[in-house]
């Protein structure tokens, strides 16, 4: 029997050698009309097979200019969402596990989006008033809302820029679904803290009074990300006490108050050219996933630098960790025999606003 016509049952069987060298010989079988995509919140075990790696925007432009007929996203949902959306028609995106999603792009949906929009349009005159700004960490209709409604993406790389561009043209903000990359943005532009408010997306009119809502420059929707809020304060007080060299970075997903205590903040792409720029001998305390931060202190220990990891326990991005090399083998070994599995596809009437929400931030950044 040829392996392909295996179930996904009996790859999940496999041990990882055995999947590791399934996956070389099909990559090396589909050639150039297959491109592997890995984010850098990947295990090891898959990240060592992707053609190109990245943070999502980085990722999502390759998407765009790749000419390989199968772009396997080793990531989460929107991010294959967002390769279907860029890339050409013939192109096909595929996710390795359909169940990798993202719990924070779940926490705002169109629903409670159109909700939040229609209650606002009862204070503010919302389409000249608000520009909605989603993460690119969410659902492609929610990117299609964005593109509906005067709106673009931003990403933890780009957030400050399309900030500056959505308040270039509305006075007000609602951004979604991160509290903590729109509160860390917004307070370093120059936005205090009064005027940005939670929209508790759970309660009627967010929870606000009209004031707060008029007074709000920034109206931050009440989402987060599990991985990044366990890093707290005094984890870099504790560290710092037995270390006071350290030097802390933190991942703009992080709480504000984690944010006020590092020397830097930025996406995955600066923490990782932040740390590899530095002089020999520096420590580093790092606040974003674990697998990132494993790979940085093994690429950095030559030079002398430690690099640690914030919180005193694991903390794991548990639906990017989905993508393991069984499922990776599995669909390469389809595709090498021509047959897609798990393809993810943007119906166009949402792939069309969503994309002009992401054409912006692309022109901008
Ligand atoms: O945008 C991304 O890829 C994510 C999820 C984090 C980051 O900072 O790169
Ligand atoms: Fe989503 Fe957080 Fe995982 Fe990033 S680390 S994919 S925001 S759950």
């Amino acid at each position: 029997m040829s392996a392909f016509a295996l179930p996904l049952e009996d790859y999940a069987l496999l041990p990882d050698d055995d999947c590791d060298r399934l996956i070389v010989a099909a990559k090396q079988r589909l050639g150039s009309r297959c491109v592997i995509l890995g984010h850098h919140y990947q295990r090891d075990e898959v990240f060592r097979h992707a053609d190109f790696t990245g943070d999502s925007l980085k990722l999502s432009r390759l998407a765009a200019q790749s000419e390989a007929s199968y772009i396997v996203f080793c990531g989460v949902h929107f991010m294959a969402e967002v390769a279907d959306i860029l890339s050409r028609p013939e192109q096909i995106a595929i996710l390795p596990d359909l169940a990798a999603g993202c719990s924070m792009a779940d926490m705002a949906n169109l629903v409670n989006v159109e909700r939040c929009w229609q209650e606002l349009a009862t204070v503010v005159d919302v389409e000249s008033t608000v520009t909605p700004v989603t993460y690119i960490n969410s659902a492609a209709d929610l990117k299609a809302f964005c593109g509906n409604h005067g709106g673009i993406v931003c990403t933890s790389s780009n957030a400050r820029k399309i900030l500056e561009w959505s308040f270039a043209r509305r006075r007000k903000v609602l951004f979604f679904p991160d509290q903590h990359l729109g509160r860390n943005t917004g307070y370093r532009m120059g936005i205090p803290l009064e005027q940005m408010a939670v929209w508790d997306y759970t309660r009627p009119m967010g929870g606000l009074t009209e004031e707060q809502i008029e007074k709000a420059r920034i109206l931050l929707w009440k989402g987060f990300c599990s991985v990044h809020q366990m890093f707290r304060p005094e984890h870099i007080d504790r560290f710092k006490a037995e270390y006071p060299e350290t030097l802390v970075i933190a991942h703009p997903e992080a709480a504000f108050e984690v944010c006020e205590k590092a020397d830097y903040i930025g996406s995955t792409e600066s923490i990782l050219a932040t740390v590899k720029a530095a002089p020999p001998n520096t420590r580093w305390l790092v606040a974003t996933e674990l697998n990132l931060v494993n790979r940085l202190h093994q690429e950095c220990k030559a030079d002398g630098k430690h690099v640690h990891f914030m919180s005193p326990t694991v903390c794991m991005c548990s639906t990017m960790f989905r993508t393991d090399p069984q499922h990776l083998a599995w669909i390469l070994e389809n595709l090498a025999e021509g047959r897609v599995v798990n393809r993810i596809e943007v119906p166009e009437v949402v792939a069309r606003p969503a994309r002009q929400a992401l054409d912006a931030m692309l022109s901008v950044v």
